[in-house]
């Protein structure tokens, strides 16, 4: 793999199993990352120096995943001018609607590009970022395809019974 160029953060350790699905799929196109807990909240200051040192570090993209009053995604996009990815964490006691909105409604100057509530946001938030990626790297853009190409094979045509 090459260097780092994607950072995948998230606010809590509770947040990794839907996180994992990024790191995941970035791990099936063997592209580099990083994963860290950074919590805007519980540890303001790592978020600073996260996203204070993000670019001189070489980061590209950064995955933010949070839920409930799921601030990180925001703030780090205040804080950097990569581009932002917020994954919404499913809650408990919310479904995952406080995430989404607490991240999708940033105010105009600050975009972060939101995904879907949950494993499946988190999944795409690892595609996009091999996306964004992909659009100055032709061997990268190249396995992207084919694992589009593999995806769209494997759906059958018919729906089969049980
Ligand atoms: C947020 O609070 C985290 O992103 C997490 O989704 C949520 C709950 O965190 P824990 O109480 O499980 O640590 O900051």
């Amino acid at each position: 793999m090459d260097d780092i160029q994607i950072g995948i953060i998230m606010g809590s350790q509770s947040d990794w199993p839907t996180m994992r699905e990024a790191a995941d799929i970035l791990d099936t196109l063997g592209v580099a990352h990083e994963v860290r807990i950074v919590s805007a909240h519980r540890t303001p200051e790592r978020l600073w120096e996260y996203g204070a040192t993000a670019v001189d570090r070489g980061l590209k993209v950064i995955i933010a995943g949070a839920g409930g009053a799921a601030h990180l995604p925001g703030m780090m996009a205040s804080k950097t001018r990569l581009p932002v990815i917020g994954v919404p964490v499913q809650t408990k006691a919310l479904s995952g609607v406080d995430s989404l909105y607490s991240i999708l409604q940033m105010p105009r100057g600050y975009p972060v590009a939101t995904m879907a509530i949950g494993a499946g946001g988190a999944a795409n938030a690892g595609l996009l970022a091999a996306e964004i990626l992909a659009l100055s790297d032709p061997r990268l853009a190249a396995r992207l395809d084919d694992w589009r190409a593999s995806l769209s094979a494997s759906i059958p045509e018919t729906p089969q019974d049980d």
